[in-house]
């Protein structure tokens, strides 16, 4: 990898191989400041099916306030478990305790740098209190990140991923991890994760970010609207996304524009491989004898199926727009 993101090799290390590591990341007078942060933004939080995501929720200048008083709390601890790194999309992820629909479906995430040089990004999700499975825990799909290494581009309600269709099986091989408050795990941007919902009597309290190498530039991959079967990678400055959300990026391309009149500084066709079913689930079963090769998987000669009214990206729209996808 080109850049290293751990201070700890052995973090480090589980990072490249697993796509995810769990470490302790806060300590108690952090968790507990964070716990009262939490309390002030309450009440004007925004839920929709016991779901709260800061980052897709708030205008940009109240997830500008909630990104300095996370970083007054948390930039120490950034700085004892990482190498020099940017970030950007901080807020809370809550679930609402007893929130029966607040599941998150199997995705990846998307990308923010340049992967195909060697750089890696990863979401840093950080426990306030316990956050065992029925919580709303997190589960990943280890080693995700090196076979599934196609890029995830926006609109997200456009965009094609191969995993769209196999979702279910996917989510079959997901390993959960159990955090303790003030522990942490980060994932790479690739990895297959989802969470369940949170069924406990507990509001589950977490805060999230993305996070990348300090010398890899942030990038936006956008399907182009004048050249619709084409990604156009944008080069970004660190708030371009805190002045936008999720679902900016399918307004500005039904207007036939990029966002912020950027211009691409390079672009890729759109592949639309799909995933063989069969083969997929006979690598899953058999990965911990033979990691698994995109390869091998892949499907040949067969029309391209581009369901994304499925999953996780059919689900934020829901959220956010507050009606069916
Ligand atoms: O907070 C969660 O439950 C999942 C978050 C997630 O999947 C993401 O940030 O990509």
């Amino acid at each position: 990898m080109k850049a290293c993101i751990f201070k700890d090799n052995e973090a480090q290390k589980k990072f490249e191989e697993n796509g995810f590591v769990k470490f302790p990341f806060l300590n108690a007078d952090q968790c507990a400041a964070l716990r009262n942060l939490y309390e002030k933004q309450l009440p004007g939080m925004v839920f929709s099916n016991g779901l709260h995501i800061s980052v897709d929720a708030y205008a940009p200048e109240e997830k500008g306030k909630l990104k300095t008083a996370l970083l007054h709390l948390i930039e120490p601890s950034i700085a004892r478990c990482f190498k020099p790194v940017s970030h950007v999309h901080h807020g809370f992820i809550v679930k609402q305790s007893e929130s029966s629909q607040s599941q998150i479906s199997a995705h990846q995430d998307w990308t923010f740098v340049a992967e195909n040089e060697g750089f890696n990004s990863g979401t840093l999700w950080i426990a306030v209190n316990d956050v065992p499975k029925e919580r709303g825990g997190i589960g990943f799909l280890s080693g995700s990140h090196k076979w599934l290494s196609h890029t995830r581009y926006t609109p997200m309600e456009l965009a094609y991923n191969p995993i769209n269709e196999h979702r279910e099986l996917l989510a079959k091989h997901l390993v959960f991890e159990d955090l303790k408050a003030g522990e942490a795990v980060l994932w790479n941007h690739r990895t297959l994760h989802a969470s369940v919902a949170n069924s406990s009597k507990e509001d589950r309290m977490v805060v999230a970010m993305s996070l990348f190498p300090k010398d890899a530039q942030l990038k936006l991959h956008y399907q182009l609207p004048t050249a619709p079967d084409t990604v156009g990678i944008f080069d970004v400055d660190l708030e371009f996304y805190q002045r936008h959300k999720a679902t900016d990026f399918n307004l500005v391309y039904a207007q036939n524009k990029c966002p912020e009149g950027l211009i691409p500084v390079s672009s890729y066709p759109i592949t639309m491989a799909r995933l063989d079913a069969d083969k997929l689930e006979a690598a899953l079963n058999n990965s911990s004898q033979k990691p698994i090769e995109t390869n091998d998987i892949l499907m040949k000669n067969i029309e391209p199926s581009n369901d994304s009214n499925v999953g996780f990206w059919a689900r934020m729209s829901k959220i956010i727009f507050q009606k069916d996808a």
